[in-house]
């Protein structure tokens, strides 16, 4: 600004001093080293930037409101398990267990024992260790299967002569017996499979009468008989006692 500002004061000495123009130029050149002589040169680069202002001394504006809320974040990783806790109260022991459940098992066997005993008075036969029973109705031996095993029983099948007649006794009319040929003619079997161990057929059977007999009943003497299982008899089912 300096420079320009005096550049024709500079001028006006030079032309009143009678100077040629290489006389003013050095003049001009000795007090101002940014004058060039000659025809005027390119712009140079631009010089290296300053270094940061300070801030500045403006006051500042007041806080904003708070924004929304932002999305929430993933979870975190599990925390460390916590400290071990107190010891518990002692637990009853397992000799007083074990003695209630003994005296809930004596009390509930003797309940048990108690309603087997009316049972066995009032509808059925108890021989050793089963217990046979009828529901007096008639029906094929399929279903007699059926209704025994509905009642986690199975067809009533002696095994000897006392069980042979505790079912005479219940049934009080001819009945199913848990006996057929029906896998092998001609051979008597239980309803397992097993082979008979006792027998108590009547004379002249089984007969196999034509040939269509594969159940047996108990006739009401006790003898046994083989007949059609389409036929129909009362049902008598053996529980264990
Ligand atoms: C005898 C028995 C048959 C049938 C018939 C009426 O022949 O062997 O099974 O009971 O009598
Ligand atoms: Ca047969
Ligand atoms: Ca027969």
């Amino acid at each position: 600004m300096f420079l320009f500002s005096s550049l024709p004061l500079v001028l006006l000495s030079v032309t009143t001093a009678s100077c040629t123009v290489k006389e003013i130029c050095e003049e001009v050149q000795k007090n101002y080293h940014v004058v060039a002589c000659g025809s005027p040169g390119m712009n140079g680069f631009p010089g290296a930037k300053g270094e940061k202002g300070e801030p500045g001394q403006g006051l500042r504006g007041l806080q904003g409101p708070p924004g929304k809320v932002g999305p929430p974040g993933t979870p975190g990783n599990p925390g460390l398990p916590g400290a071990k806790g107190p010891k518990g109260d002692p637990g009853e022991g397992s000799d007083y267990d074990s003695s209630l459940a003994a005296s809930e098992r004596q009390a509930l066997q003797s309940e048990l024992d108690r309603i087997k005993k009316w049972l066995t008075f009032s509808l059925g036969r108890k021989v050793g260790k089963k217990f046979f029973l009828s529901s007096g109705e008639k029906m094929t031996f399929k279903r007699v299967k059926a209704l025994c095993a509905k009642y986690q029983a199975t067809v009533a099948t002696p095994m000897n002569a006392e069980e042979n007649t505790a079912i005479q006794k219940v049934a009080k009319e001819e009945t199913f017996l848990g006996i057929t040929d029906e896998a092998t003619e001609g051979q008597f079997v239980d309803l397992t499979g097993k082979r008979l161990t006792y027998v108590n057929w009547n004379s002249g059977e089984p007969n196999d009468s034509d040939s269509a007999e594969d159940c047996v009943i108990l006739l009401k003497d006790g003898k046994w008989n083989d007949i059609s299982c389409s036929s129909s008899f009362v049902a008598v089912c053996e529980f264990p006692a």
